[in-house]
């Protein structure tokens, strides 16, 4: 047996360990110990990239939320982070309907520069993308970026891929599997040309634009090679082709919707969330600063039910 495939079957033991120790009744609660946020502006090396903190903070407290829509109901939901790795359950909301007739709905950082967390979202029957501007609480009046978006399997945004200081889009052309990058201007709807900046991207799933995980200044990306199901990340930076691809994780067969949270935990280290959909559990990745992670704790369950932006 090769190295990757018991490393793949180590993986599902884990989680599946995991899944099973931690049973139906209860919910893991993280907490991170001695968190403080870390600094690497100040110790020497690269500073990471520039990503307010707010760039995930979906109601204004400061910390790291997860939006997401009930798909029985076609509702949006903020679920506030506690800044532990966990949520604040009792400040869950509601902040839109009719979100089912969306085929896609991103978390987009800061796309139009104004301090407030904004997500972008695709109507299945036109194609179109769809910029929604955060506003500290909900979203303002959503506006058009454009059509012709149905051509695209993945589409991530959050991140400045140009250095810019503008939060840019990348998303994928299923059918050709050309990796785009559409720069940012600080407006949220309007985009420089963009650049082919990759090939062979339908090969992979699970496009996530995690950040500047390796904390080194540029903004890299995750995903998922469908061949092996393991997870990549391809170091930034983004507007002169992400570096290969480095496997980190395997078992991605029982797991879905990997999705970005920022730093979700308050170490100052960018995690991200997955689905497991045999279980019904929300795994945290918590990321540990060189683009990898070190626990992926069970942090709640239920989650069949939602799509996570
Ligand atoms: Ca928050
Ligand atoms: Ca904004
Ligand atoms: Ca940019
Ligand atoms: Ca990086």
């Amino acid at each position: 047996m090769e190295d990757s495939a018991i490393q793949g079957r180590l993986a599902r033991i884990k989680r599946r360990y995991l899944a099973w120790s931690i049973g139906i009744a209860s919910i893991a609660v993280l907490i991170a110990p001695n968190a403080t946020f870390a600094q690497s502006a100040t110790d020497g090396t690269a500073a990471p990239e520039q990503v307010p903190s707010g760039n995930y903070d979906y109601d204004g407290d400061g910390l790291s939320d997860v939006v997401a829509r009930r798909d029985a109901t076609g509702a949006l939901e903020i679920w506030p982070g506690n800044g532990s790795g966990s949520f604040d359950f009792n400040a869950k909301y509601t902040v839109g309907l009719g979100w089912n007739a969306m085929n896609l709905i991103e978390t987009a950082g800061d796309l139009n520069s104004d301090g407030n967390a904004d997500i972008i979202a695709r109507e299945a029957s036109t194609g179109r993308l769809y910029f929604y501007p955060g506003n500290g609480s909900t979203f303002a009046p959503f506006q058009s970026i454009g059509r012709g978006w149905n051509v695209m399997s993945a589409i991530v945004s959050g991140h400045d891929y140009t250095g810019d200081g503008h939060v840019d889009i990348i998303a994928v052309e299923g059918g050709t599997g050309t990796l785009w990058l559409y720069p940012g201007t600080g407006t949220g709807t309007a985009f420089a040309q963009r650049l082919d900046i990759g090939s062979s991207w339908n090969l992979w799933h699970d496009l996530t634009a995690v950040g500047d995980t390796t904390e080194d200044g540029y903004a890299d990306i995750n995903a998922v090679r469908n061949s092996e199901d393991a997870m990549y990340f391809f170091a930034g930076p983004g507007s002169e082709k992400f570096e290969p691809g480095v496997r980190f994780d395997w078992g991605w067969d029982v797991l879905e919707q990997a999705a970005a949270v920022g730093d979700f935990t308050g170490d100052g280290h960018l995690d991200w969330v997955a689905k497991d959909p045999d279980h019904n559990h929300l795994y945290l990745f918590h990321g540990d600063g060189t683009g990898r992670y070190d626990t992926s704790p069970v942090i709640d369950y239920g989650w069949n039910s939602m799509t996570i932006a």
